[in-house]
């Protein structure tokens, strides 16, 4: 997601306020059993399913203008989103701390920010339990998506799925140092299996580039872009779609589909550079003809 979640909550703070709230309206369903579909707009997130623990599939549109994101995080049994977002404003540790229920930056395989326009699909295994859902992009008057009402909860029920795995037709391996994808590159369309063999959590986030634009200068596009909570110039690429944080050991699936163009792709989960995924080597480039 560009910034690990710790960083964005506490930057989140700096923000300042806004409403809380979540519309829910339904959704376009396409059903594969145990799913849940999320639509972003500016700025509330619709919600459709009731996942259960297990392999839950994820469909993530933004039918916004701005960028939108999907942070998700465990937090202990009836939690709100207004506690939720009070840690948000509070800004500490210690507050957050007190609503989440382990690691806060644990990757559950889940969908990364996308463009406007954009849809993605992820795959993953989620416990069961309560999670807290928010968007940290930044809105042309700085506040964060977050502190105008995108931020809700979620619950993932028991008993368990018996959904599977989807059916994959392409591998995408992550470690430490590198990301590795098909001879080719990535078809137009494909379910992908991500695993992660390294030791930390990792990513895989695909933009289109705009021409003559490389991987390198989309990535410092966004770090500028959170960093100050304001964009320079027009995007140099769109994220079309991505698995934010699989955890070491751990698979998921994307599944997406790409119009031709030339395309990056990067893991964005964040430490310090040069210990960045980005810095390590974790990014690259292909064409989908
Ligand atoms: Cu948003």
């Amino acid at each position: 997601m560009f910034r690990k979640l710790a960083t964005v909550l506490v930057a989140t703070a700096a923000f300042g306020t806004g409403a809380a709230g979540l519309i829910a309206s339904p959704a376009a369903a396409k059903s594969s059993g145990n799913t849940l579909e999320v639509q972003a707009a500016e700025y509330a997130y619709t919600l459709k399913g009731s996942p259960h623990a297990g392999w839950v599939t994820i469909k993530f549109d933004n039918l916004g203008q701005e960028n939108h994101a999907l942070a998700i995080f465990q937090v202990k049994p009836s939690v709100t989103a207004k506690q939720i977002k009070a840690a948000v404003i509070d800004g500490s540790d210690a507050a957050f701390g007190k609503l989440a229920l382990g690691d806060p930056n644990r990757g559950f395989g889940t969908p990364d920010l996308i463009g406007p326009g954009e849809s993605t699909e992820t795959v993953s295994q989620l416990p069961a339990g309560h999670f807290g859902v928010l968007c940290y992009i930044p809105a042309p008057d700085v506040l964060q998506h977050a502190a105008h009402g995108m931020i809700t909860t979620i619950d993932v029920e028991t008993p368990k799925s018996k959904a599977k795995a989807p059916k994959t037709d392409t591998e995408v391996t992550l470690t430490d140092s590198a990301i590795t994808i098909p001879d080719g590159g990535m078809p137009q369309q494909f379910s992908a299996k991500v695993t992660n063999t390294g030791t930390t959590s990792h990513g895989f986030t695909l933009v289109r580039l705009e021409p003559g634009q490389t991987i390198d200068t989309v990535f410092a596009y966004y770090n500028d872009f959170f960093a100050t909570g304001k964009a320079t110039g027009p995007a140099p690429g769109v994220v079309v779609g991505g698995i934010y944080a699989v955890d070491p050991g751990k698979t998921g699936y994307l599944v997406q589909k790409l119009t031709p163009g030339h395309y990056g792709y990067a893991s964005t989960v964040q430490g310090e550079p040069p210990n960045d995924d980005f810095s390590k080597g974790l990014k690259g480039e292909f064409d989908v003809k």
